[in-house]
């Protein structure tokens, strides 16, 4: 794995965790760290020795959104550069054949609360708080949180949170669906990583497939995901870990799952 200036990236029994490390800017999403995170992705993503990935943030926020010192004088062209950035980082994230959980230990604004909503679902500190402040800075969410939210959390109340630029706690983050848990800010990560824990040890591929599967109910037709399904599990059974699968469970034993 590449060493990143912006970075903290571990593996440890097929879990990987990418911290966002810039925390004198609260992790704020600048050109090199959006850089940093799809190679990163990338990387993983290819690395057979992970099956899960767990993105957090150093300090303070899990990511306050897009540098806005960085945007503040860009020119129409070096923006659209920018933006397309965001998107392709969030992009390679969230199309990843491996599921990547955001532990939101803080601040997850703007890009930052985009970036969690590129990743298959999401955990909490208590003293998370999320919002889409952009339209206070004359933009929108544009790191596609104009096509995610309204797909994570309706297009309603996805409308009033981008409309409003409001902050919202952890608390309220649960009720709408936005996280899935919240917990104590100190066992934050150790609750991701038993989650975490609990995917690695399953069938790769079978994961995989349903990560693909689960995506295309939000994108497609039923009829399209219906055929994606019916043929992505017909390859599924045909992998040597489907056999073991079935096979520990006729013998009675635990599944040592190859990823083959
Ligand atoms: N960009 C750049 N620097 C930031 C950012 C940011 N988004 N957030 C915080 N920082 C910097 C601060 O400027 C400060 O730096 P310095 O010490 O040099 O003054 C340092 O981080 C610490 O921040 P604060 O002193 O403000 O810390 P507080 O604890 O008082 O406040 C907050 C924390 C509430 C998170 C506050 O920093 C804040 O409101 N930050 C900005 C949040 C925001 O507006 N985010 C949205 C940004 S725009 C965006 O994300 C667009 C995404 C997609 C657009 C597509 C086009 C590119």
């Amino acid at each position: 794995m590449a060493d990143y200036e912006n970075l903290k990236v571990s593996v440890s029994d097929f879990i990987a965790t990418i911290t966002v490390n810039r925390p004198q800017a609260m992790n704020a999403l600048n050109s090199q760290v959006l850089a940093e995170l799809a190679d990163a992705a990338r990387a993983l993503g290819a690395d057979e020795t992970v099956r899960v990935i767990v993105l957090t943030g150093e300090g303070k926020a899990f990511v306050a959104g897009a540098d806005i010192k960085e945007m503040k004088d860009m020119d129409m062209i070096s923006f659209r550069r920018f933006v397309a950035a965001g998107q392709n980082a969030l992009y390679v994230l969230d199309t990843l054949e491996k599921p990547v959980i955001a532990a939101i230990n803080g601040f997850a604004l703007g890009g930052g609360c985009e970036l969690a909503l590129a990743c298959d679902f999401r955990v909490a500190s208590s003293k998370a708080k999320f919002g889409f402040p952009e339209v206070g800075l004359g933009i929108f969410p544009g790191f596609g949180g104009t096509q995610r939210a309204p797909r994570f959390l309706g297009r309603g109340m996805a409308s009033e949170l981008i409309f409003t630029g409001a902050m919202i706690d952890a608390a309220e983050a649960l009720r709408i669906g936005l996280v899935n848990h919240v917990y104590p800010p100190e066992s934050l990560m150790e609750e991701a990583l038993k989650i975490a824990a609990s995917i690695a040890k399953q069938g790769p591929i079978a994961v995989a497939r349903a990560k693909t599967a689960v995506k295309m109910a939000g994108d497609t037709t039923m009829e399209a995901g219906l055929a994606f399904e019916r043929e992505a599990m017909v390859v599924t059974f045909a992998t040597k870990d489907r056999f073991e699968g079935m096979s520990a469970f006729v013998e009675k034993r635990k599944a040592e799952f190859k990823g083959k």
